[in-house]
């Protein structure tokens, strides 16, 4: 990898996958996209080109100028605002990820997109999800991913593009609140600990779902991307997670900083029927033995953290 772009750079992952990336591989060799422009949001010498993801031959454009070998595809719309805008997500989601595949064959770049714990449904083993399982999601976000990760499979085995992927769980983080999603109360419960001591949450006690504190999945990526080829057999889309969680849980963790953190509930029965129908817990075993999966932070130690970073501001 000498030169990488990043569509949606500017959102949840991307503002903290393009600094990693600008560190390891030197700013001048990664270019950052998105369909928003923000002044100075990668610092001094960041390379950043507007890109709507819909337009294909502006991407090619600008593949082309920057000399571009590896495309890291992050533009989505994710599970809350999907269900929401279902027509809208599926064009973003399926031809966003068309287009980008359609340039990577054409100026042989590495792939990688990410697929999600969405990608499983109902019908799915719950605990313990296995890497290989029933895969008949119920949300448009589901629908959508599933098929991201059967179309990466096909431009990997009809036309030899290096494509690659990882089923992310709940992603934690700091810098850049999340986009929108069915797990984002376990990044908004850490602020508002902060904040006000106390959290209403709009999933239900005892939904559990899979999370990861974003510098594992960071390393995660940065990890699937640098292995060998011919070592990823599940290349479209390994099972990644570090915890799984519910809402009573995190308070706990936080209740180990913050004793007088209060815990109420008001279910949003759209973001509850998602979480419901995904897995509690899914089987990272195959990220682990086909590229060294090792995340780092459980959920103690990233309560720790996340409220030390929260405080200052
Ligand atoms: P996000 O919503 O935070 O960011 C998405 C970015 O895409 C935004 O900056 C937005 O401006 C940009 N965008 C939207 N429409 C665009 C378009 N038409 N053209 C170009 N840019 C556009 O999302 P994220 O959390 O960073 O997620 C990135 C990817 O990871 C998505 O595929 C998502 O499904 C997946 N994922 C995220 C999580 C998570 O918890 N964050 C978990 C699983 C999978
Ligand atoms: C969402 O809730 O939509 C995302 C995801 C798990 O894909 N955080």
């Amino acid at each position: 990898m000498k030169k990488i772009l990043l569509t949606g750079a500017l959102g949840q992952i991307g503002s903290e996958l393009t600094a990693a990336l600008q560190q390891k591989y030197g700013t001048d060799n990664v270019v950052a996209t998105d369909i928003r422009y923000s002044e100075g949001a990668f610092g001094e010498g960041a390379v950043f080109e507007t890109l709507d993801i819909m337009d294909g031959q502006k991407l090619l454009d600008i593949v082309k100028k920057h000399k571009i070998d590896t495309i890291i595809h992050l533009a989505a719309m994710l599970s809350a605002n999907a269900e929401k805008h279902p027509q809208r997500a599926w064009d973003i989601n399926m031809n966003g990820l068309m287009n980008s595949l359609e340039v990577a064959r054409e100026e042989n770049c590495k792939f990688f997109t990410p697929s999600s714990i969405g990608a499983f449904g109902p019908s799915t083993i719950k605990n313990n999800t296995p890497q290989v399982t029933v895969q008949r999601p119920t949300s448009i976000y589901g629908v959508s991913k599933v098929a991201s990760e059967l179309l990466c499979d096909y431009y990997f085995t009809k036309f030899g593009v290096d494509t690659r992927g990882l089923r992310f769980p709940g992603l934690i983080s700091y810098l850049t609140p999340p986009g929108g999603g069915t797990t984002d109360y376990a990044v908004d419960i850490y602020y508002q600990a902060v904040k006000k001591k106390s959290y209403t949450s709009f999933l239900d006690r005892g939904t559990y779902l899979d999370m990861m504190y974003m510098p594992d999945a960071i390393g995660a990526t940065m990890r699937l991307l640098e292995a060998e080829s011919g070592d990823l057999i599940h290349r479209n889309a390994y099972n990644v997670t570090a915890m799984s969680v519910d809402p009573e849980s995190v308070a706990s963790s936080i209740r180990k900083h913050i004793p007088e953190f209060e815990l109420s509930y008001d279910v949003d029965p759209i973001r509850q029927a998602i979480a419901e129908s995904w897995p509690d817990h899914i089987d990272p075993t195959a990220a682990k033995e086909e590229f060294g999966f090792n995340p780092q932070y459980d959920l103690d130690r990233m309560t720790a953290d996340m409220l030390k970073q929260v405080k200052p501001n």
